[in-house]
């Protein structure tokens, strides 16, 4: 890790939500209008899967089963991913933190650069339709994860469990907006750029 300085008005933001809530498909038209630097620990992990790295192969085994993977490899990755981006206008976080180890991980290496979250949007979704979204992307998007209903329901357990106690954890710092995650993608979009513009005008 090196610890250089990043500029102190970059604008870092949380997507949070269970799976399925359109955290993938929001994130792409923020980092289109924003230009923040994208970080989604899925991509990444699903990267290093099609390149068959060792991490990818170990990853790939509790990804499957609809597991979380180990908190060192995810905040080992994120770590990484900032360090080679010290020029980002700010960083979107999409998919992590997912565990409260992983959040305060996140803190203590955004302190050392001197930068923090300025904002966790929180996507709320009903858990039929999470379901509902997983099993129709699995007809085509060849996620083994998405292909099997006991998995979707293993990653909402593995949601419940580990990672809705995430946003209490931003909510101490009265850092946490609900959006209503259901509806068209554009209306929850307007939602969510109207949080960040507010936010941002304040930067
Ligand atoms: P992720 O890649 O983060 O996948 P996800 O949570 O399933 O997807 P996402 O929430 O982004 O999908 P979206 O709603 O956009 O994680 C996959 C796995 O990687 C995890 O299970 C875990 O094993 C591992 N992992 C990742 N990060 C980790 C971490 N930090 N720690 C440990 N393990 C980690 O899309 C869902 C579907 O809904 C799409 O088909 C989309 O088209 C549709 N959709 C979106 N918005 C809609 C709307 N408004 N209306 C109707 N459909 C909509």
């Amino acid at each position: 890790m090196n610890f250089t300085r990043m500029s102190a008005n970059m604008f870092n933001l949380i997507l949070f939500g269970p799976p399925g809530s359109g955290k993938g498909t929001q994130s792409e038209k923020l980092i289109a209008k924003y230009d923040l630097k994208h970080l989604s620990t899925g991509d990444l992990l699903r990267s290093e899967i099609a390149k068959k790295s060792a991490l990818g192969l170990e990853a790939k085994k509790m990804m499957d089963k609809g597991q979380l993977v180990p908190d060192e490899v995810v905040i080992g990755m994120i770590s990484a991913a900032v360090d080679e981006n010290p020029g980002a206008v700010g960083f979107l976080f999409d998919g992590f933190p997912r565990t409260s180890k992983q959040a305060e991980a996140l803190d203590e290496l955004l302190e050392l650069k001197h930068l923090s979250i300025n904002v966790m949007l929180a996507l709320n979704v009903t858990e039929a339709e999470l379901v509902k979204r997983l099993v129709k992307r699995g007809e085509t998007s060849g996620r083994p994860d998405d292909n099997n209903e006991n998995v979707i329901k293993t990653r909402i357990q593995e949601y419940h469990k580990k990672t809705s106690a995430v946003a209490d954890y931003y909510k101490k710092s009265d850092k946490v907006v609900l959006i209503k995650g259901e509806g068209s993608v554009d209306d929850i979009f307007t939602s969510l750029t109207k949080e960040i513009d507010s936010r941002m005008k304040k930067n």
